[in-house]
C-alpha cells in the first residue's frame, strides 16, 4: 500500500520538488476548503441559524426551491451578502501567484464564490456555477445580483424576484444535484486533467460526481496528483501525495518551494 505522505513526515521529499519544479501544465481544482480560512462554511460544515434543521445537500436541489423559494432564495442570498463581507486568504493568493510563474495553469473550482477572482486569478472554470450570476428560472435571461443583504439584520426568509420578460422565478445560478454542470467548462476541466503533469487537489472531500472524477482523471492520465486537506484522504496511487493542513498554511510554501532555486 502506497504510504500516506505529510507536510510533517516528510518535508518536501525531493521527487515530489522534481515533478513540480519540472512541470509545465498545472491544473489546481479546488473546493470549499480553500474559501474556509476566509470564513466562508465549508458545504458540508452544520448549517446555523434559519437553516439549522436542515442538511445543505437538502437545500441544493430545484426540489428545495419550488417547494420554499424563500427559504432557499434567503440560504443563497445570506451567503452571497457573508462572501461580499470577506476577503481572499493566502490559500486563493497563491494559487494566482502560482499562475503568474508557472508555464500554464488551470485553475477549476466547484465553488460558487469569487475569492479566486477576487485574488487576481485571471481564468476560472467555475463547475458548480456562481452565487453572483442569478437567473431565470423559466426563460433564464441573467439578472444582476440585487442589492446584498444586511447581514447584521440576522438570518432572513426572503422572496426571490421575478423576471421582468417571462414572469418566471429568479434562481440562484449555481448548479444543484441532479443539474448537468455547464457543458463548456466541464469538458475544459475534463481536457486539462487529462492533459496535465501536475494536479493540486484543494479543500474538497471528493464526493460529488461529475467534478470528483477530475483528480482520478488525472492521476490515470499519468499526472502526480497532490492533495492538500486537515484530513486526511485515501490515495491510490504512488504519484498521489497529501499535504495535510490548512491550504492557507500550505499553498504559501509550495510556492515559495517552486520559485526557490
Ligand atoms: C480544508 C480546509 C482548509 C476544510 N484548507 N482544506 C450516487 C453516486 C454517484 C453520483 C451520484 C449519486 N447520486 C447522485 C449522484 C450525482 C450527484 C452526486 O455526486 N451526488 C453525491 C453527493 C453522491 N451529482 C450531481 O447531481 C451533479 N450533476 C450530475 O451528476 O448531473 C448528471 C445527472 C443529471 C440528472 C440525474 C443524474 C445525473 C451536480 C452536482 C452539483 C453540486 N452542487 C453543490 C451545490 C452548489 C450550490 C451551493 O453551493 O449551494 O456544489 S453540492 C456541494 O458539494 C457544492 C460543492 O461545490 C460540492 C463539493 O463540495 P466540496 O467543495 O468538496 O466541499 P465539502 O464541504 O464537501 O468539503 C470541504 C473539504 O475541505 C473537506 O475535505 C475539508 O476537510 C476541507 N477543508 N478546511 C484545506 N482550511
Ligand atoms: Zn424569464
Amino acid at each position: 500500500m502506497t504510504p500516506v505522505n505529510t507536510v510533517s513526515e516528510i518535508l518536501w521529499p525531493p521527487k515530489f520538488l522534481e515533478a513540480m519544479r519540472s512541470a509545465q501544465h498545472w491544473v489546481v481544482f479546488t473546493g470549499a476548503g480553500v474559501s474556509a480560512e476566509s470564513g466562508i462554511p465549508t458545504f458540508r460544515d452544520a448549517l446555523t441559524g434559519l437553516w439549522s434543521n436542515f442538511d445543505p445537500e437538502d437545500l441544493a436541489t430545484t426540489e428545495a426551491f419550488l417547494r420554499d423559494p424563500d427559504l432557499v432564495w434567503g440560504w443563497y442570498e445570506w451567503r452571497r451578502a457573508k462572501v461580499l463581507e470577506v476577503a481572499p486568504n493566502p490559500a486563493h493568493q497563491a494559487i494566482a501567484e502560482l499562475a503568474r510563474h508557472v508555464p500554464r495553469l488551470t485553475l477549476i473550482t466547484q465553488n460558487v464564490d469569487d475569492l479566486h477572482e477576487r485574488a487576481g486569478s485571471p481564468s476560472v472554470l467555475h463547475l458548480h456555477g456562481s452565487l453572483h450570476h442569478p437567473r431565470c428560472m423559466r426563460c433564464a435571461k441573467a439578472l444582476d445580483p440585487p442589492q446584498p443583504l444586511d447581514t447584521s439584520q440576522g438570518e432572513q426568509l426572503l422572496a426571490p424576484p421575478v423576471c421582468v420578460d417571462c414572469g418566471g422565478l429568479i434562481r440562484p445560478g449555481v448548479v444543484w444535484f441532479g443539474e448537468m454542470l455547464p457543458e463548456q467548462a466541464l469538458t475544459q476541466a475534463f481536457e486539462a486533467a487529462a492533459q496535465c503533469d501536475l494536479l493540486l487537489s484543494v479543500g474538497t472531500s471528493g464526493v460529488v460526481y461529475p467534478a470528483a472524477q477530475i483528480p482520478q482523471l488525472a492521476a490515470r492520465s499519468g499526472a502526480w496528483v497532490i492533495h492538500i486537506n486537515p484530513q486526511n484522504l485515501a490515495l491510490g496511487s504512488e504519484r498521489e501525495f497529501q499535504l495535510t493542513g490548512a491550504a492557507g498554511a500550505i499553498l504559501p510554501l509550495l510556492v515559495q518551494q517552486v520559485l526557490a532555486d
